[in-house]
Protein backbone atom coordinates (compact mmCIF):
# COMPACT_ATOMS: atom_id res chain seq x y z
CA UNK A 1 0.00 0.00 0.00
CA UNK A 2 1.19 3.63 -0.73
CA UNK A 3 -0.90 6.43 -0.27
CA UNK A 4 0.35 9.38 -2.15
CA UNK A 5 -1.63 12.59 0.12
CA UNK A 6 -0.97 14.73 -2.58
CA UNK A 7 -3.05 13.54 -5.53
CA UNK A 8 -5.43 11.76 -2.80
CA UNK A 9 -3.99 8.44 -4.49
CA UNK A 10 -4.38 4.83 -2.88
CA UNK A 11 -2.14 2.47 -4.24
CA UNK A 12 -2.68 -0.87 -4.10
CA UNK A 13 -1.12 -3.91 -5.57
CA UNK A 14 -2.81 -7.26 -6.12
CA UNK A 15 -0.64 -9.94 -7.96
CA UNK A 16 -2.08 -13.17 -9.85
CA UNK A 17 0.45 -15.84 -8.80
CA UNK A 18 0.31 -20.00 -10.22
CA UNK A 19 2.04 -22.16 -12.63
CA UNK A 20 2.60 -22.10 -15.84
CA UNK A 21 -0.27 -21.17 -18.36
CA UNK A 22 -2.27 -21.79 -15.99
CA UNK A 23 -4.18 -18.31 -17.47
CA UNK A 24 -3.10 -15.74 -15.25
CA UNK A 25 -2.09 -13.14 -18.42
CA UNK A 26 -5.64 -14.43 -19.85
CA UNK A 27 -7.82 -12.83 -16.42
CA UNK A 28 -5.72 -9.65 -17.00
CA UNK A 29 -6.72 -9.36 -20.47
CA UNK A 30 -10.16 -9.94 -20.05
CA UNK A 31 -10.01 -7.41 -17.17
CA UNK A 32 -9.00 -5.04 -20.00
CA UNK A 33 -11.27 -5.73 -22.55
CA UNK A 34 -14.42 -5.82 -20.23
CA UNK A 35 -13.49 -2.53 -18.26
CA UNK A 36 -14.30 1.02 -19.23
CA UNK A 37 -10.89 2.84 -20.83
CA UNK A 38 -11.47 5.60 -18.83
CA UNK A 39 -11.00 3.42 -15.35
CA UNK A 40 -8.05 1.15 -16.82
CA UNK A 41 -4.67 2.05 -18.07
CA UNK A 42 -3.45 0.06 -20.94
CA UNK A 43 -2.21 -3.51 -20.57
CA UNK A 44 1.53 -3.67 -20.25
CA UNK A 45 2.69 -7.30 -21.13
CA UNK A 46 6.53 -7.87 -21.26
CA UNK A 47 6.49 -11.13 -22.80
CA UNK A 48 8.49 -13.86 -24.54
CA UNK A 49 8.81 -14.58 -28.53
CA UNK A 50 6.07 -17.68 -27.81
CA UNK A 51 3.19 -15.32 -25.62
CA UNK A 52 4.88 -16.71 -22.39
CA UNK A 53 4.78 -13.98 -19.52
CA UNK A 54 8.86 -13.15 -19.17
CA UNK A 55 8.83 -10.39 -16.26
CA UNK A 56 5.33 -9.27 -15.55
CA UNK A 57 1.89 -8.29 -16.68
CA UNK A 58 0.89 -5.02 -15.28
CA UNK A 59 -2.43 -3.34 -15.30
CA UNK A 60 -3.88 -0.46 -13.59
CA UNK A 61 -7.48 0.33 -12.44
CA UNK A 62 -9.57 2.87 -10.86
CA UNK A 63 -12.21 2.54 -8.28
CA UNK A 64 -14.61 5.09 -6.68
CA UNK A 65 -13.17 7.00 -3.61
CA UNK A 66 -12.60 5.29 -0.14
CA UNK A 67 -12.27 7.77 2.77
CA UNK A 68 -11.41 10.66 0.37
CA UNK A 69 -8.92 8.73 -1.10
CA UNK A 70 -8.98 7.23 -4.88
CA UNK A 71 -8.13 3.92 -4.95
CA UNK A 72 -5.67 2.51 -8.01
CA UNK A 73 -5.60 -1.10 -8.12
CA UNK A 74 -2.31 -1.96 -9.62
CA UNK A 75 -2.78 -5.92 -10.98
CA UNK A 76 0.43 -7.74 -11.79
CA UNK A 77 1.20 -11.25 -13.04
CA UNK A 78 4.08 -13.40 -12.63
CA UNK A 79 5.80 -15.78 -14.91
CA UNK A 80 4.21 -18.75 -14.14
CA UNK A 81 7.30 -21.35 -15.74
CA UNK A 82 10.06 -22.29 -13.38
CA UNK A 83 12.65 -20.76 -14.96
CA UNK A 84 12.01 -17.07 -14.27
CA UNK A 85 11.19 -18.34 -10.10
CA UNK A 86 13.53 -15.28 -9.06
CA UNK A 87 11.17 -12.59 -11.04
CA UNK A 88 7.71 -14.31 -9.33
CA UNK A 89 9.75 -13.12 -5.98
CA UNK A 90 10.55 -9.99 -7.00
CA UNK A 91 6.93 -8.85 -8.52
CA UNK A 92 5.00 -10.38 -5.27
CA UNK A 93 7.02 -8.16 -3.20
CA UNK A 94 4.90 -5.52 -1.62
CA UNK A 95 1.51 -7.25 -2.81
CA UNK A 96 -1.35 -5.68 -0.35
CA UNK A 97 -3.31 -9.19 -1.91
CA UNK A 98 -2.62 -12.42 -3.83
CA UNK A 99 -4.42 -14.67 -6.67
CA UNK A 100 -3.74 -17.51 -6.90
CA UNK A 101 -5.04 -19.07 -10.25
CA UNK A 102 -4.53 -22.76 -10.36
CA UNK A 103 -4.83 -25.37 -13.42
CA UNK A 104 -7.61 -27.81 -13.00
CA UNK A 105 -6.29 -30.06 -15.45
CA UNK A 106 -5.53 -33.42 -13.54
CA UNK A 107 -2.07 -33.72 -15.35
CA UNK A 108 -1.19 -30.23 -13.51
CA UNK A 109 -1.49 -31.55 -9.93
CA UNK A 110 2.14 -31.09 -9.04
CA UNK A 111 2.68 -28.10 -11.00
CA UNK A 112 0.00 -26.28 -8.95
CA UNK A 113 1.69 -27.65 -5.34
CA UNK A 114 5.06 -26.56 -6.33
CA UNK A 115 4.02 -23.06 -7.46
CA UNK A 116 1.06 -22.77 -4.08
CA UNK A 117 4.48 -23.86 -2.06
CA UNK A 118 6.73 -20.80 -3.76
CA UNK A 119 4.39 -18.65 -3.31
CA UNK A 120 3.83 -19.32 0.79
CA UNK A 121 7.94 -19.50 0.70
CA UNK A 122 8.26 -16.12 -0.88
CA UNK A 123 5.23 -14.49 1.17
CA UNK A 124 7.15 -15.52 4.27
CA UNK A 125 11.30 -14.82 2.85
CA UNK A 126 9.45 -10.92 1.60
CA UNK A 127 7.67 -10.43 4.93
CA UNK A 128 4.29 -10.49 3.94
CA UNK A 129 2.07 -10.95 6.21
CA UNK A 130 0.47 -14.71 6.82
CA UNK A 131 -2.84 -13.99 6.62
CA UNK A 132 -2.59 -11.36 3.57
CA UNK A 133 -5.86 -11.49 1.21
CA UNK A 134 -5.56 -14.58 -1.08
CA UNK A 135 -8.38 -15.71 -3.25
CA UNK A 136 -7.68 -18.84 -5.38
CA UNK A 137 -9.03 -19.51 -8.71
CA UNK A 138 -9.48 -22.78 -10.14
CA UNK A 139 -9.19 -21.73 -13.56
CA UNK A 140 -9.65 -24.13 -16.97
CA UNK A 141 -12.85 -25.83 -15.96
CA UNK A 142 -13.70 -26.64 -19.50
CA UNK A 143 -11.01 -28.78 -19.74
CA UNK A 144 -12.14 -32.64 -19.96
CA UNK A 145 -9.72 -33.95 -17.57
CA UNK A 146 -10.59 -30.88 -14.92
CA UNK A 147 -10.58 -32.31 -11.49
CA UNK A 148 -13.59 -31.77 -9.21
CA UNK A 149 -12.99 -28.60 -7.36
CA UNK A 150 -13.35 -29.76 -3.89
CA UNK A 151 -10.48 -32.08 -4.56
CA UNK A 152 -8.23 -29.30 -5.80
CA UNK A 153 -9.52 -27.15 -2.61
CA UNK A 154 -7.83 -30.30 -0.29
CA UNK A 155 -5.05 -30.71 -2.62
CA UNK A 156 -3.47 -26.99 -1.65
CA UNK A 157 -4.89 -27.07 1.52
CA UNK A 158 -6.91 -24.19 1.11
CA UNK A 159 -7.93 -22.68 4.58
CA UNK A 160 -10.88 -20.59 4.61
CA UNK A 161 -9.71 -18.58 1.71
CA UNK A 162 -12.36 -17.52 -1.01
CA UNK A 163 -12.02 -19.98 -4.39
CA UNK A 164 -13.92 -19.03 -7.99
CA UNK A 165 -14.24 -21.85 -10.44
CA UNK A 166 -13.62 -20.33 -14.18
CA UNK A 167 -13.11 -20.33 -17.72
CA UNK A 168 -10.79 -17.30 -18.04
CA UNK A 169 -10.39 -17.50 -21.42
CA UNK A 170 -14.23 -16.83 -21.74
CA UNK A 171 -14.41 -14.40 -19.13
CA UNK A 172 -15.94 -16.71 -16.82
CA UNK A 173 -15.47 -16.32 -13.37
CA UNK A 174 -12.66 -13.41 -13.39
CA UNK A 175 -14.97 -10.62 -12.37
CA UNK A 176 -16.29 -12.58 -9.48
CA UNK A 177 -12.05 -13.79 -8.85
CA UNK A 178 -11.43 -9.74 -9.21
CA UNK A 179 -14.25 -8.78 -6.77
CA UNK A 180 -13.37 -10.98 -4.26
CA UNK A 181 -9.42 -9.86 -3.91
CA UNK A 182 -10.57 -6.37 -4.75
CA UNK A 183 -12.64 -6.72 -1.47
CA UNK A 184 -10.41 -8.25 0.86
CA UNK A 185 -7.64 -5.82 0.06
CA UNK A 186 -10.05 -2.86 0.78
CA UNK A 187 -11.41 -3.87 4.24
CA UNK A 188 -7.93 -4.88 5.30
CA UNK A 189 -6.68 -1.10 4.36
CA UNK A 190 -9.30 0.40 6.07
CA UNK A 191 -9.05 -2.06 9.03
CA UNK A 192 -5.26 -1.23 9.09
CA UNK A 193 -6.54 2.79 8.81
CA UNK A 194 -8.92 3.25 11.61
N1 LIG B 1 -9.08 -24.34 -22.14
C1 LIG B 1 -8.76 -23.22 -21.51
N2 LIG B 1 -7.65 -22.55 -21.86
C2 LIG B 1 -7.36 -21.40 -21.19
C3 LIG B 1 -8.17 -20.91 -20.14
N3 LIG B 1 -7.61 -19.77 -19.66
C4 LIG B 1 -6.49 -19.57 -20.38
N4 LIG B 1 -6.32 -20.55 -21.30
C5 LIG B 1 -5.25 -20.72 -22.30
O1 LIG B 1 -4.07 -21.17 -21.63
C6 LIG B 1 -2.90 -20.66 -22.28
C7 LIG B 1 -2.02 -19.96 -21.28
O2 LIG B 1 -2.69 -18.80 -20.78
P1 LIG B 1 -1.89 -17.58 -20.16
O3 LIG B 1 -2.90 -16.62 -19.64
O4 LIG B 1 -0.88 -17.06 -21.08
O5 LIG B 1 -1.16 -18.34 -18.95
P2 LIG B 1 -0.15 -17.73 -17.89
O6 LIG B 1 -0.55 -18.28 -16.58
O7 LIG B 1 -0.08 -16.25 -18.00
O8 LIG B 1 1.24 -18.41 -18.35
P3 LIG B 1 2.76 -17.94 -18.00
O9 LIG B 1 2.85 -16.49 -18.33
O10 LIG B 1 3.69 -18.78 -18.78
O11 LIG B 1 2.92 -18.18 -16.53
C8 LIG B 1 -3.41 -19.74 -23.38
O12 LIG B 1 -3.42 -20.45 -24.58
C9 LIG B 1 -4.83 -19.41 -22.95
O13 LIG B 1 -5.69 -19.09 -24.02
C10 LIG B 1 -9.36 -21.65 -19.80
O14 LIG B 1 -10.13 -21.30 -18.91
N5 LIG B 1 -9.57 -22.78 -20.50
MG1 LIG C 1 1.46 -15.00 -18.27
Amino acid sequence: MFINWQLRELNLKVVYYGPALSGKTTNLEQIHAKVDPRRRGELVSLKTAEDRTLYFDFLQLELGKISGLTPKIHLYTVPGQSYYEASSKLVLRGADGVVFVADSGANRTTDNLESWENMKAHLTSLNLPADIPLVVQFNKRDLPNAMPAPLLRNILHVNGQPTFESVAVRGQGVFDTLKAIINGVVKNVQREMT
